[in-house]
């Protein structure tokens, strides 16, 4: 998962692009940067860290030109080195600078092609190196001087046939304008929006809503699926369907805990949707035990805040704040290995004994992925004295890995995969775990103002909307992601390797 923005604006846009990443900096801690561009010139710096690490005053003063983009990175199947920082850079046609969120699932055949076809150089070991070499070909294709929004949007549609997978896009052709798009089941987040100053229009394109709000821009909408958004330098909006046979089936999982409350993503209010999960499961828990003896409902902290609150609501049990999180510590899944991981939990959550003593309380995490960390929470509760700890996952159980750009464990590492929810409840040792039904997490996110009938969610159903992958491809992920070799940083090398031998 990772954070992308661009702007075309009436002045110089590097601090409104710093603060859209600062906004965006949840989708990614891992890497950052920002390329601008003036008068022809392209200025960029990227490195890892947080976006307040990778920016300095100095770097900024360069940063100068009133259109730019930027990119906040969470590692999926590339690597971990500052060279795979985005955004990345070829110089032909034009100078183009791309960043991507997402993840290409043809990526070793697309990789192939562009060595031995396209005749293109690829450095890294990212397949968003290996999307804008695509891009950039088909727009050289056009073989013009001076591209135009024709151009641009039918390149688009030529990316949109070559690469498989999920993919939000934004990219920068130097000196004529920003491209923003989406693949044609629109599986990763992108929304565009406007602001008017005194000089004119300007407008933004960024993985979630919540960015433009906090920089004052309004919600124009969200790309539709397959579409593209063209934004040329002097401030002309172009939109364009790109795709032959689009069809809207977003990732479930950015409003499980990927994205932010306070982002509206294809029309739905990811906080409104948490609220619904809340309800949703206490409706399961009123269904499996009529009588139930919960005494309390316990959030884990942030996200599952909101499922949490709804919950208690419905339920009519007291909500209370039982841990208290330490928020200068990073999101526990950022660190790489086990033992890490392991070591993180009691640094990151304390809890408050008071509101556990003598009790049957009622824990409320987001999900249950690993199982390591909530082991450690339900241990921490009956260390403070819990008489019973029960369980609640806002979502169903993860049992499959994800291939469209979460940094999903492979299935082995997945607590719940080919484990019934009593096996789970056993490992982590809950006295009664309970899981968010498939049908229920589905009506919460769709079954609002704004319908969506499918969504992407494989990670609970094992289906893949793609229809590319197989056990073959998810055999080669389990070799390449596991922590080893992302460690190693070289993931999308191994996927390559395992596929050529
Ligand atoms: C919470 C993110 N959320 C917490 C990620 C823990 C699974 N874990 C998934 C729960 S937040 S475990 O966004 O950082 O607030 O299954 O590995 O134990």
């Amino acid at each position: 998962m990772c954070g992308i923005v661009g702007i075309v604006g009436k002045s110089n846009v590097n601090q409104a692009l710093y603060d859209a990443l600062t906004v965006l900096q949840h989708r990614g801690q891992d890497a950052a940067g920002i390329v601008t561009s003036h008068d022809g010139r392209l200025f960029l710096r990227k490195d890892n860290g947080l976006v307040r690490d990778v920016f300095h005053q100095r770097h900024m003063q360069r940063l100068v030109g009133h259109m730019g983009i930027g990119h906040v990175r969470y590692p999926t199947a590339g690597s971990s080195t500052s060279a795979e920082a985005q955004p990345f850079y070829v110089n032909s046609p034009y100078g183009i600078t791309l960043a991507h969120n997402g993840n290409l699932t043809n990526v070793e055949q697309l990789a192939k092609e562009i060595y031995e076809s396209d005749l293109r150089h690829v450095n890294t070991n990212s397949d968003s190196e290996v999307l804008l070499n695509v891009f950039a070909h088909e727009l050289a294709q056009r073989g013009k001087l001076q591209p135009t929004e024709e151009d641009v949007f039918a390149a688009v549609t030529d990316v949109h046939n070559r690469c498989v997978g999920g993919y939000a896009v934004v990219a920068m052709v130097t000196g004529y304008g920003i491209v923003g798009f989406r693949d044609p089941h629109g599986i990763r987040p992108i929304v565009f929006g406007q602001r008017h100053t005194d000089e004119g229009v300007e407008y933004m394109i960024a993985s979630e809503s919540v960015s433009l709000d906090v920089l004052g821009f309004t919600l124009i909408r969200d790309l539709a699926p397959g579409e593209a958004v063209y934004i040329t330098e002097d401030g002309k909006l172009h939109t364009r369907q790109c795709a032959t046979n689009p069809s809207l089936t977003p990732c479930i999982f950015e409003h499980v805990y990927l994205a932010r409350p306070d982002s509206i993503i294809d029309g739905v209010s990811v906080y409104k949707a948490r609220l619904r999960m809340g309800e949703k499961l206490a409706e399961k828990i009123l269904r499996e035990r009529p009588q139930h003896d919960i005494d309390v409902v316990i959030p884990i902290p942030d996200t599952s805040r909101t499922s949490a609150l709804e919950l208690a609501n419905h339920l009519g049990v007291k909500f209370r704040e039982g841990f208290v999180k330490n928020r200068y510590i990073g999101r526990t899944f950022i660190m790489p290995g086990q033992a890490a991981r392991k070591k993180s939990v009691r640094q990151k959550l304390n809890a408050i004994e008071l509101e556990f003593r003598g009790k049957n309380v009622m824990l409320v995490d987001d999900s249950i992925v690993r199982g390591t960390t909530c082991k450690q929470i339900i241990q921490m509760a009956r260390e403070a004295g819990a008489k019973n700890v029960y369980f609640c996952s806002a979502a169903p159980a993860v049992r499959y890995p994800n291939v469209y750009g979460i940094d999903m464990p492979s299935a082995h590492e997945l607590i719940a995969h080919n484990r019934t929810t009593q096996d789970v409840a056993d490992l982590i040792g809950a006295d009664w775990l309970i899981y968010q039904d498939l049908s229920d997490l589905i009506e919460a996110v769709g079954g609002g103002k704004i319908k969506i009938e499918n969504f992407d969610c494989a990670v609970f159903d094992g289906k893949y909307v793609t229809g590319d992958i197989d056990e073959h491809y998810l055999a080669k992920i389990e070799q390449a992601r596991n922590d080893a070799s992302k460690v190693k940083t070289q993931a999308v090398s191994a996927i390559i390797d395992l596929y050529n031998n």
